[in-house]
């Protein structure tokens, strides 16, 4: 009888003991291939049928690749900072490293249950202080190369709650705990310059290969554009302001303006019978976050009682503020063409305002860049591109326009007020001990980053490499402290130290000042987001125990960049781009010696819950991949989630089809069982060719993700073939093909075929072209216009022979 439970048991036992190796060989001297998965966060839920569906995808990949000859990486670790494990220890009163080290082993115990071929020696941990003193470290450059830099950003505040929230948080403008009024408050951050980069993370796509939507979906992100700014001035003021436009063809269009809510002009421009109606729609704005402002479909907006020029027609223009113009983009204000724009249009129908229409557009799309202008004067007749150039000209020989790429990427708000994350490598130090910073100008970046604090400047300055890894300090409680500060500003032991200007070493003020070149500091009490030890934990899996270096740059050189890299569909945008933004800052200091992490990147669809709906805990639809496994096997797992459909599909679970797949298995293992006792095959060439024409469908298809026909395919062979004696060496073909599928079984099955080392060291069959012909063909006979039969004769047979044959069947000579 076939247990799969007692197989698949049997054989990790045998695993653990070393019966097999995936450990990627250093020595190695076989082409090597680097095949990632994205790490999981190791929430409390334990591991759920989405994880194990690309961990089960890539290890196929490698198994494959290994028994093609391959040395092969495949490597794991634990995303383990943030959020969510800070709310759980907030919640239950452990510690978020207690709560973290149990959800990782419970992952791990359940990651070994599904058969993965995982190089555990490479394992990671982002919160490991060995880790995330990399993860420092990296930071700590570029903040001396001037990336990493301090600015207001806006952020969610609850006033009850006397906190910052992350977006997360906040569901509707409310807090999620506790259901709180949230507003936009500036805040004081640590930032990433990665829009010194959008150019190079734009143009550098072309030379990777990703899925075209994984590369839309960057290029949309970055969102790269090119347009012009275009000055106006004020009517009966002596101020001006810049909009930015993509649209430098429809200028003679434009019927109106509007400043984002939060433009420094507009204070200075709004009439005082305005006042009142301005200032009450800016604090409504400050209620919603871009994204909601992006997405609501109804527009809102006061007019300020201000008028623009028209740079061309000297009309006067009235200014409006309007929330669904970001200050963010671009400069924060627009011309206002409502004629080819839908939010103008929108817009203007709501308060009736002018709608002239500038451009003769081919269809029904108002915004097509595609016609010729009408109403524009001088420009009449030209086609919208040649109009946007002789535009741009008089306008920027008038010295009030010029053309402009603009990016929609945004500096990355770098830091947290929370404490499950990294500790900034930096203290702050007062102005007065600046001047005196000289000779260690190597610990500041050129242009230093400065707060004000009491009153006084404060300078930041990095911490020597040796005192890193900065690790947490334990605190009271992880509540927030108020006034948008985070937990860590409580530890006041560990936030204020001697700092050593010669040396840029720190001593805890809790002792003496150790000399005269030390000053007082101030650690920084925010920390890195959930995104800093992702942004470049593929390079830690090449050396994850060096500790003089983030990784051996020759090892670096072996296995970057990434062959093949797998996850969610969700992070094909934010993770991503950052992760290619790292890797580009560490290419240009020489840390690593390729442009790009990633050489392919693929995802998986979701698997959805039975009917189609997304699985949710709330919902009860979740399926328990463990549970699933004692039920089935994970071999059945396996091949089932694999068969499901197309890897990149989101697709429903069913259990039928999971039982179908353990049927098929139950016959293999039959089969291999029963083999002698089969029945003689009858015709050798037909089944050469059907086992060659397999080997050769798993080659490619295994190679372009179609998992789920290989399955198929392998379902047919069984089919046709079982209770036959295919011999054993056929049926060691077989068993092969199958073992990247169902890595348990095929081990019990290559034993019971004479096997005494593992199957997983075999080398990939290779299939003979000459196999795959067809040796015979099949002709229907027909006599008087119906079909009466069907023969099989020799694809070389002659006319002659083919004629007797048809002559010799029953139901033809009936019918003659
Ligand atoms: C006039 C115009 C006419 C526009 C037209 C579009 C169509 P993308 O392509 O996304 O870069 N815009 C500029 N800054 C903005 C801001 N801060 N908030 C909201 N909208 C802003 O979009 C650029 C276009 O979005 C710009 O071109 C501007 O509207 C608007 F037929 O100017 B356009």
């Amino acid at each position: 009888m076939f247990d799969p439970n007692q197989i698949e048991k049997k054989w990790i036992q045998k695993w653990a003991d070393g019966y097999v190796s995936y450990t990627a060989d250093p020595e190695s001297t076989k082409d090597k291939k680097y095949i990632l998965v994205e790490f999981p966060f190791p929430s409390g839920a334990g591991l759920h049928v989405g994880h194990t569906k690309s961990y089960m995808a890539l290890d196929i990949r490698a198994r494959k690749y290994r028994m093609e000859g391959y040395d092969v990486m495949y490597p794991m670790g634990w995303d383990a900072f943030g959020l969510p494990t800070e709310l759980y220890a907030l919640k239950n009163g452990v510690h978020p490293r207690e709560a973290t080290a149990t959800n990782i082993a419970r992952f791990k115990e359940q990651m070994a249950r599904l058969g993965v071929s995982f190089d555990w020696s490479r394992e990671v941990n982002t919160t490991d202080p060995k880790y995330f003193k990399w993860t420092q470290w990296i930071w700590l450059q570029m903040f001396k190369e001037g990336l990493a830099y301090q600015d207001s950003t806006q952020v969610w505040w609850c006033e009850e709650l006397k906190t910052v929230l992350a977006n997360e948080e906040v569901i509707d403008g409310k807090s999620e705990r506790g259901g709180h009024p949230c507003e936009r408050r500036p805040l004081t951050q640590w930032m990433l310059a990665i829009t010194k980069y959008a150019d190079r993370l734009d143009a550098d796509l072309d030379e990777v290969d990703y899925l075209d939507v994984i590369k839309t979906q960057q290029r949309n992100w970055i969102g790269k554009s090119t347009g012009a700014r275009v000055t106006f001035a004020i009517q009966d003021s002596p101020e001006t302001f810049d909009i930015y436009t993509t649209r430098p063809d429809t200028l003679m269009g434009v019927t109106y303006m509007v400043l984002a809510p939060e433009h420094e002009l507009v204070s200075k421009i709004t009439t005082s019978e305005k006042q009142a109606q301005v200032t009450e729609y800016i604090e409504q704005t400050k209620k919603k976050s871009d994204l909601d402002r992006q997405q609501q479909k109804e527009k809102t907006g006061v007019f300020t009682g201000a008028y623009a020029v028209h740079p061309l027609t000297g009309e006067s223009v009235p200014i409006w503020i309007a929330d669904y113009v970001l200050m963010g983009y671009g400069t924060g204000a627009i011309m206002a063409v409502p004629a080819h724009d839908e939010r103008d249009m929108e817009f203007a129908q709501t308060f009736g305002l002018e709608i002239k229409p500038v451009v003769d557009v081919p269809g029904e799309d108002i915004g097509a860049k595609a016609g010729t202008l009408i109403n524009s004067g001088e420009f009449d007749g030209l086609s919208v591109s040649e109009g946007a150039k002789a535009i741009i000209q008089k306008l920027s020989a008038a010295g009030v326009g010029k053309e402009e790429t603009q990016f929609k990427l945004r500096d990355w708000v770098f830091s947290r007020q929370r404490y499950w994350g990294e500790p900034f490598p930096i203290v702050w130090i007062a102005e007065d001990s600046y001047p005196q910073l000289g000779d260690i100008s190597e610990y500041c970046p050129q242009e230093p980053v400065t707060r004000v604090r009491d009153g006084k400047t404060e300078y930041a300055v990095a911490l020597h490499p040796e005192e890193l890894p900065l690790t947490l300090p334990e605190v009271e409680t992880l509540e927030p402290q108020g006034l948008g500060e985070g937990p860590l500003a409580q530890a006041t032991d560990w936030i204020n130290v001697w700092y050593d200007l010669e040396t840029g070493r720190t001593q805890p003020q809790t002792e003496q000042k150790p000399g005269e070149t030390w000053v007082p500091a101030q650690r920084e009490t925010d920390t890195m987001p959930n995104w800093a030890g992702s942004s470049w934990y593929f390079l830690r899996y090449v050396d994850p125990n060096n500790d003089q270096a983030l990784a051996d740059p020759a090892k670096l050189a072996d296995w970057m960049p990434v062959d093949l890299y797998n996850g969610g569909m969700e992070h094909v945008t934010l993770h991503l781009l950052y992760s290619r933004f790292w890797h580009k800052f560490l290419y240009d200091i020489g840390v690593v010696p390729t442009k790009e992490p990633y050489k392919r990147r693929i995802f998986h669809g979701m698997i959805l819950a039975e009917g189609g709906v997304k699985m949710s805990k709330s919902k009860g639809n979740t399926i328990d991949p463990l549970e699933m496994c004692d039920s089935f096997g994970a071999d059945s797992l396996r091949c089932y989630i694999m068969f499901m459909g197309p890897y990149d599909e989101a697709i429903a679970w069913d259990t039928n089809g999971l039982v179908g797949c353990n049927r098929f298995l139950t016959k293999a293992y039959h089969w291999v069982h029963d083999l002698e006792q089969g029945s003689a095959v009858e015709n050798e060439a037909d089944l050469d060719r059907d086992l060659h024409a397999l080997i050769k469908k798993m080659t490619e298809d295994i190679d372009s993700q179609k998992f789920n026909t290989c399955v198929s395919s392998m379902m047919e062979f069984v089919n046709t073939w079982q209770g036959t004696n295919i011999g054993s060496e056929r049926m060691k073909t077989f068993v092969t093909l199958l073992a990247p599928f169902a890595p348990h079984l095929t081990e019990e099955l290559w034993e019971v075929l004479g096997g005494t080392t593992s199957v997983h060291m075999e080398s990939w069959p290779t299939y003979d072209e000459s196999k795959l012909e067809t040796t015979e063909v099949d002709y229907q006979v027909h006599v008087n216009g119906k079909m009466r039969a069907m023969i099989t004769v020799g694809k070389d047979a002659s006319e002659e022979e083919i004629k007797t044959l048809s002559l010799e069947q029953n139901a033809v000579t009936q019918h003659t």
